[in-house]
């Protein structure tokens, strides 16, 4: 963050002076200062415009079966890439220009960039974000002091969050910047590393109860290896395990209700992150007596990396009654990383409203924006462009998906598919009313089955008549 300008004075709760009225909800004014001074709140002015800062198709307060987009599609802003991210990749240092931050780890920068944070979401109308302790607040000498810093900044939050009517839709713990976690956190071969990890876990979660957060996430960036060579795989897993059976012990013990979420990953930072994909998240969570208490957060670049494609990974989460919710981005199909872009694609989108309208609608979860600017878009600007961008992308997806399952024909085709096991043979099947002698038995008389095409094409050119 070195390269960033100061160009404001210090963070102070007054107010400022111009009410702004914005698509979400009743805006009220944030500040004295205006961080984003070029920037109106950004106004809904339907498919035909060209103002690049106006939203073409998120409508916040319309009605797309019975419920509103914005209760829909619940969308959060990351703190880690809105505020915190200067845009460095493996080959060069940062771009991005943050005014409002002097680069430094004091509370009261801290606490100033809380009030850009919420300016940004109100002029984008964003009703939710999401944090790591160590986005909001600074890492500093020892952990007492990181907690105090934390109080500090979150005192901020409160204001902010009761001026705007914004909200947290999770928080996390940030286990996987610091040198302690070099080998891990709650899978670290160290006990002191485990410990501290714990200890952070349990300020995070206190931290986003106090702030009203409707869920909190585990990623486990750390938690795997770099060889085997050097890990005790078992005994790492059981470690893992016990973090997260303690994290549901103290949720219980200060009554925060909202919902755990794992959120897979198979590689990047480490070489193997035990979260790999949705499949094996529920296998351990089962293995470990933990299918209740934890939900899956599913994000788009994980799946790709994973060798999957998003909707797989949610298809997977559902059938367990684990989906949670969602981190939208996109990856490049040609770079083998986690780029985080703002998810664009409208066949994308669509598929992950299909998953979202299938399951009805989050309860806790919601649409994070887990996406950065690419290192070329510096501007300030570049940030509102970028989550218009996954808004709109994201209302012409609920629109389709909508209009798909409205229509009938994709589930009515599925059903049909399937219908063999309705009755007959099939409802026997299923009931568990037949077993291998029963089938033989049938199979002897009925001969050859017969089968029907599964019309892949067909329903392919059924879904562009949509989009
Ligand atoms: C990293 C990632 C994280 C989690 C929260 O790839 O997605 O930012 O979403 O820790
Ligand atoms: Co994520």
């Amino acid at each position: 963050m070195s390269t960033l300008l100061v160009a404001c004075g210090a963070a102070s709760p007054a107010l400022f002076p111009l009410a702004l009225a914005s698509n979400f909800g009743t805006l009220r004014p944030v500040m004295s200062q205006e961080f984003f001074p070029g920037i109106p709140v950004i106004p809904f002015e339907g498919p035909k415009s060209r103002n690049p800062l106006a939203f073409k198709h998120y409508n916040a307060d319309e009605m797309v079966g019975g419920k509103s987009m914005r209760d829909h599609l619940r969308f959060a802003a990351a703190y880690w890439h809105a505020m915190r991210n200067g845009l460095s990749d493996p080959f060069g240092g940062p771009t991005a220009e943050r005014p409002w931050d002097d680069g430094s780890d004091s509370v009261e920068n801290a606490q100033r960039r809380v009030w850009a944070m919420f300016e940004f979401m109100q002029k984008c109308g964003i009703g939710y974000y999401c944090f790591h302790d160590r986005d909001v607040a600074p890492e500093l000498n020892d952990l007492q002091a990181s907690n105090d810093a934390l109080d500090a900044v979150a005192d901020e939050l409160e204001k902010a969050q009761t001026q705007t009517g914004i909200k947290l839709l999770w928080g996390t713990a940030c286990l996987f910047s610091h040198k302690r976690y070099n080998q891990g956190a709650g899978t670290s071969p160290f006990a002191d590393v485990f410990a501290y990890a714990a200890a952070q876990v349990k300020k995070a979660l206190e931290v986003t109860h106090r702030l009203g957060g409707e869920g909190y996430v585990f990623w486990g960036g750390r938690e795997g290896y770099a060889t085997l060579y050097n890990t005790d795989m078992k005994r790492e897993l059981n470690h893992l395990a016990a973090l997260l059976h303690m994290a549901v012990k103290h949720k219980k013990k200060i009554g925060f209700k909202g919902d755990f979420y794992i959120e897979p990953k198979p590689r990047e930072p480490s070489t193997h992150q035990y979260d790999s994909d949705s499949a094996a998240c529920l296998n351990f969570l089962r293995e470990h007596g933990l299918l209740g208490e934890l939900k899956l957060n599913i994000e788009t670049n994980h799946a790709t990396l994973a060798g999957h494609s998003m909707m797989h990974e949610l298809e997977v989460a559902m059938a367990a009654d684990a989906l949670g919710s969602i981190d939208a981005n996109t990856g490049d199909e040609l770079i083998g990383w986690d780029t985080d872009q703002f998810p664009t694609d409208i066949y994308l989108t669509t598929q992950i409203m299909l998953c979202v309208l299938r399951m009805g609608g989050f309860t806790t979860g919601g649409l994070n924006f887990d996406a950065k600017c690419r290192r070329e878009s510096f501007e300030v600007e570049d940030l509102f462009h970028a989550h218009i961008g996954g808004m709109d992308a994201f209302a012409r997806g609920l629109k389709i998906a909508h209009a798909i399952i409205a229509d009938g024909r994709l589930d009515g085709f599925k059903k049909e598919r399937y219908s063999s096991f309705d009755s007959g043979i099939g409802a026997k099947i299923e009931a568990g009313e037949v077993g291998f002698e029963e089938l033989e038995a049938y199979t002897l008389k009925n001969g050859e089955p017969s089968t029907k095409s599964g019309r892949q094409e067909m329903l392919e050119n059924l879904i562009n008549e949509f989009i």
